[in-house]
């Protein structure tokens, strides 16, 4: 009964009713913030148990946006210093708060950076449906730069509907396509802006399928590549080697089941994200700046506070002598 906000948010989120990077990290704070203060709980250690199990069945839910697992530890840092369950709750709800606010400020800053790249009469591709890409995009017409969109379909899901929708009231003048046809409209194009749901140590972007291959397009066309994320995008544990996971849904979402059935040599396969390199990569946005994704590593370090030696003392690894 008291976890049904976040069951209900999970499911949400699984099902991606609730999707977009950003809006995953913000929804499960808001459900963390929720739950803690709907617990009645006097015991302090029945309160962290509570809490923990909750985030638990969050990050569970998707694997590949890093924003929900350092949204989630952002709210539960500090709850096992805290002394009392009013503290605890206090301090979750105050977390989770500010997560969410500076959140959204972020996409903002991203808006007004990003729109700073887009020059009056370029053309920009953008894939998927990222909140911080299109902010860019829509503070630059805001500022009076005349720019036309190429926005791609997104199967299976079709977030380019999603993206086209936004464009179109916000007065942009914008072309849909279906995924395939990106390189053959690349030439017309002056600048791709897409999100991230997350940012690796080497500066790779993990984000929508397809991502990798407009990219790619963009790299042989000599078309620079502007990555929209917010700083809780990055993932610290990539320091350690560590690879993000790429979602893989079900196959129904490509193929209905009517119809795989009858094909018993066919599997359809539907990964849900992929990975482009930082060499495809020309600026990564964040609030805090622009950068060349080879600076990944400062920001994990200097804005996500994670260096190789918190990892070091957290875990006691022992540099150069790992067997
Ligand atoms: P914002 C989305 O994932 C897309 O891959 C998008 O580019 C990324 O999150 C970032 O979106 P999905 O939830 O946070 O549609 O910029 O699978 O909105």
């Amino acid at each position: 009964m008291k976890l049904m906000i976040v069951t209900e948010t999970a499911e949400k989120i699984k099902s991606m009713e609730i999707r977009g990077a950003g809006r995953i990290a913000r929804t499960a704070a808001d459900a963390l913030r929720l739950h803690a203060t709907a617990l009645t709980t006097g015991d302090l250690d029945t309160f962290r148990g509570e809490m923990e199990a909750a985030a638990q069945v969050l990050i569970a839910t998707r694997p590949t946006a890093v924003s929900l697992p350092n949204a989630v530890h952002l709210v539960m840092a500090g709850l096992k210093h805290e002394t009392t369950v009013k503290e605890a709750r206090d301090g979750v709800i105050r977390r989770a708060s500010r997560f969410m606010e500076s959140s959204q400020e972020a996409v903002g800053k991203i808006a007004r950076i990003g729109a700073r790249h887009i020059r009056d009469g370029d053309v920009i591709l953008t894939h998927c449906n990222s909140e911080a890409a299109l902010s860019c995009i829509i503070e630059a017409h805001r500022n009076g730069k005349n720019i036309e969109v190429f926005a791609t379909e997104v199967r299976p899901r079709n977030q380019g509907l999603v993206t086209i929708r936004t464009l179109n009231a916000a007065g942009i003048r914008t072309n849909f396509i279906v995924d395939s046809a990106v390189r053959s409209f690349i030439n017309d194009v002056d600048l791709v802006i897409v999100g991230a749901d997350a940012v690796t140590v080497n500066g790779a972007v993990v984000n929508k399928i397809g991502t990798s291959q407009v990219a790619h397009s963009a790299h042989e066309a000599r078309v620079n590549v502007l990555v929209a994320a917010e700083t809780y995008k990055f993932a610290p544990r990539t320091i350690l080697g560590e690879l993000i996971s790429i979602e893989e849904r079900p196959g129904n979402e490509v193929l209905p089941d009517e119809i795989a059935q009858t094909l018993k040599n066919v599997t359809v396969r539907n990964p849900a994200f992929d990975i482009t390199p930082a060499e495809y990569i020309d600026l990564i946005v964040t609030e805090e700046g622009a950068i060349p994704p080879q600076m990944a590593y400062i920001i994990i370090k200097e804005y996500l506070g994670w260096g190789i030696e918190e990892f070091h003392n957290a875990f006691e690894i022992n540099l150069g002598h790992e067997e």
